[in-house]
């Protein structure tokens, strides 16, 4: 069972995870760490705040000589704005009058927090809702992404709309009707969208994003998008349907929903099916070579809560930042008087980081389901497990329908 928890405010003095559940021996460096964290800080429409960060990991525990121990890995990222904030933040009782924050934005977690949490300070809510928490996210689930690569899995992402702006081309059908190469996978993805500024698979698409993100930048306003996930080399067999907790597509949802200001998730072609006949939804089964697949991926890779060994394809969405610069109706809640709302340093548009660290949660959660299957206290063993299992799949299958 591996599991993380993380700790920080946005304007702290650093963010910190635990690790805890991987076997021992994995390869795992802070350079590939740091190589996630770069990616999560890319992207045109990113505010003033990752001017100021570079984002990297220090490791503190779980790693010798390179790999992992199989003991709890601790990493830290320090948060190079809190020299700006070390009063405002102050861990001590403050000498000096800190201006409390009393105007709610709408959409954020401001006015839910302080009714939650009983604070007479927005601050209090603003600190650790804030999107910052995801690079320490992105930092642990590195972790997570470096042991799947040992098993040839590989996962990317690119982005599909921003502010309603969609692409000429529809890649999803490419990917839902296999009409990929067979060498493609998700580090291949990667490739072309980490190119982009905004994590796009054409030029001229991302022209016209940027100009719409331009548009929102002169407007003082925000936009939101929508951005797709795929994991490719994924084995047969992860996940159950046998409770509902433990389906694959379930665990998926959850680690996608959790991300700040994702407000919708599909696994596959999952809306377009429920408009269509079935016989145009579900993917036909094949064989070739003593392997089975599907001539189609509507099902994203998973079927009954189980992958089926076709790349898993999530969809998601992601509200427009709901710090704007230009404010809309708020309450004040020193005086209930109505308001507009408050200005607040932010991105104005996030979607690319927000499937760098959409890809990040994916890798996690096909990481626990992955090592529930075969487990392992070395990657050796792990690796001893998962071949067993894989190399006598289809003789097994084989021998237990002969004759039926
Ligand atoms: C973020 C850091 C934050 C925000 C953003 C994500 O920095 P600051 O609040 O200091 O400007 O830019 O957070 C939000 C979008 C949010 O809603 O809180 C980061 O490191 O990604």
């Amino acid at each position: 069972m591996i599991r993380f928890l993380t700790a920080g405010e946005s304007h702290g003095k650093s963010l910190t995870t635990i690790v805890e559940g991987f076997p021992s021996n994995l390869k795992i460096t802070a350079d590939y760490i740091n190589h996630q964290l770069k990616r999560r800080q890319a992207g045109y429409g990113r505010g003033l705040r990752m001017k100021i960060e570079s984002d990297s990991a220090e490791i503190l525990s779980g790693i010798r000589f390179g790999k992992t121990l199989g003991t709890p890995i601790s990493l830290l990222i320090k948060n190079n704005d809190w020299e700006n904030w070390q009063s405002k933040m102050s861990i001590e009782e403050a000498d000096e009058q800190i201006e409390k924050i009393t105007i709610p934005r709408p959409g954020h977690a401001d006015l839910v927090g302080v009714s939650k949490y009983n604070f007479d300070d927005i601050r209090n809510s603003i600190e650790r809702s804030s999107a910052r928490e995801t690079a320490i996210r992105v930092a642990a689930c590195s972790i997570a992404r470096k042991f799947l690569e040992e098993f040839g899995v590989h996962i990317g992402s690119f982005v599909e709309s921003i502010g309603g702006i969609y692409p000429k081309e529809n890649f999803l059908e490419k990917l839902y009707t296999n009409r990929l190469s067979s060498s493609f996978n998700g580090k291949k993805l990667n490739s072309i969208s980490d190119k982009s500024l905004v994590r796009v698979l054409d030029s001229d698409h991302e022209k016209k994003i940027i100009n719409k993100i331009k548009l929102a930048k002169k407007k003082g306003d925000t936009l939101g998008g929508t951005f797709v996930v795929i994991a490719t080399g994924v084995p047969v067999g992860l996940g159950s349907f046998v409770h509902y907790d433990r389906r694959l597509d379930a665990e998926i949802a959850h680690s996608i929903m959790s991300i700040n200001a994702v407000k919708g998730v599909e696994i596959g072609a999952g809306f377009y099916s429920a408009e269509n006949f079935g016989s145009a939804a579900h993917d036909e089964i094949t064989i070739s070579k003593n392997k089975f697949s599907r001539k189609t991926n509507r099902a994203g890779g998973i079927e009954g809560g189980i992958s089926t060994g076709l790349p898993i394809i999530v969809r998601a969405a992601m509200k427009p930042i709901a710090t704007l610069m230009s404010p809309i109706e708020s309450v004040d809640l020193s005086t209930m008087n109505k308001v507009h709302s408050r200005r607040e340093r932010s991105d104005f548009v996030a979607v690319p980081a927000c499937a760098v660290i959409a890809e990040s949660m994916l890798a996690w959660s096909i990481a626990k389901l992955f090592l529930e299957k075969f487990g392992g206290d070395s990657i050796e063993e792990t690796k001893e497990n998962f071949f067993n299992y894989t190399s006598k799949l289809f003789g097994r299958i084989r021998k237990n329908f002969k004759g039926s």
